[in-house]
């Protein structure tokens, strides 16, 4: 009998912002490594998820939503998620199938993408009545010839272990790029980072979490399996920081519980957790705060 050749590849996934890109990364790796939230340009960098399972190796790509950027920080990450739209094996974009089908950004992705292309219907969970999917269906496939087209629900886990199938079948045999053991190859202080930041964008509102970065400063492994972490959580505005760190403190303590048990989860041992907050004016313009955070 002959072996099963081994198959790998980059996998990008695409879409407008709040569609659930990110959602599905987390819930195709069965682990949060990226931040997810109900406010859209959530995802700020590009982001490798790496799916092994001892046949193949999927290296999922997350990446902002792509929408009309006005400010310096949002057309640094639409920028990024555009050139992650080449170069790759297959390519995901993600449609929210509770919304109307936004047909000059599909066109334009389709016609800018080399790569195959699965459209991904998300969100299924929420289309009622059902029937109206094979209208949704319908309107896509006049405008492409996708690969496929899979209607999933990212947060129920509904349908993602087939697309999932899916996509290794059409990756070109080949070796793994990583090891087979870690699920991204940002470093851990990253993924940090992104958990207490997705705190921020959850727990906080309007101009607030988009004015905000997290920076990991130190992050030490200590005896009986505690991990000593402390954070910088950067604002744009004194009024901001009076936010973050709330009443008594009260919003502060409650970003770092949330953000300490999934740190604690990701890492498996227990964490101490320090966070600080400081200002430092207009730095989502700034080109050396930019480039110092990796979103440009
Ligand atoms: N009902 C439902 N909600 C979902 C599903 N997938 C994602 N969501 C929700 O949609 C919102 C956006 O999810 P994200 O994963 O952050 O979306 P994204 O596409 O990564 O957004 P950006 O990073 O801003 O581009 C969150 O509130 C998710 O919980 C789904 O299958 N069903
Ligand atoms: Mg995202």
């Amino acid at each position: 009998m002959e072996a099963t050749p081994f198959k790998s590849g980059f996998v990008s996934i695409i879409g407008r912002p709040n569609v659930g890109k990110s959602t599905l990364l987390n819930r195709i790796l069965g682990e949060k490594i990226v931040a997810v939230s109900d406010k859209p340009q959530t995802t700020r960098n590009v982001i490798r998820g790496i799916h092994s399972d001892g046949t193949s190796q999927i290296v999922f790509v997350d990446t902002p939503g792509i929408h009309s950027a006005k400010s310096r920080i949002n057309r640094a990450m639409v920028d990024a998620a555009m050139t992650a739209v080449t170069g790759i094996d297959l390519l995901l974009l993600v449609v929210d199938a509770t919304q109307r089908v936004d047909e000059p950004f599909v066109k334009d992705i389709c016609a800018k993408s080399g790569a195959p292309i699965f459209l991904v219907l998300n969100k299924i969970d929420q289309v009622e009545p059902k029937e109206k999917l094979f209208s949704v269906i319908d309107g896509y496939t006049r405008l492409h010839d996708f690969a496929e087209i899979i209607p999933i629900s990212a947060q129920s886990g509904s349908n993602v272990d087939r697309l999932v199938g899916l996509v290794r079948e059409r990756l070109p045999e080949g070796v793994p790029y990583f090891p087979d053991d870690i699920l991204t190859d940002l470093p851990e202080k990253f993924i940090v980072a992104e958990l207490i930041r997705e705190k921020v964008f959850r727990l906080t509102t309007k101009e607030i979490p988009y004015g905000t970065a997290v920076v990991v400063e130190d992050f030490q492994e200590r005896e009986n399996n505690l991990v000593a972490i402390s954070a910088i959580i950067m604002v744009e505005r004194d009024t901001h920081k009076g936010i973050i760190i709330g009443k008594k403190g009260s919003m502060l303590k409650k970003i770092g519980e949330q953000a300490r048990r999934d740190i604690e989860r990701l890492l498996g041992t227990r964490v101490y957790l320090e966070l600080f907050v400081q200002v430092q004016e207009r730095w989502t313009e700034r080109t050396a705060m930019l480039r110092e955070l990796g979103y440009e």
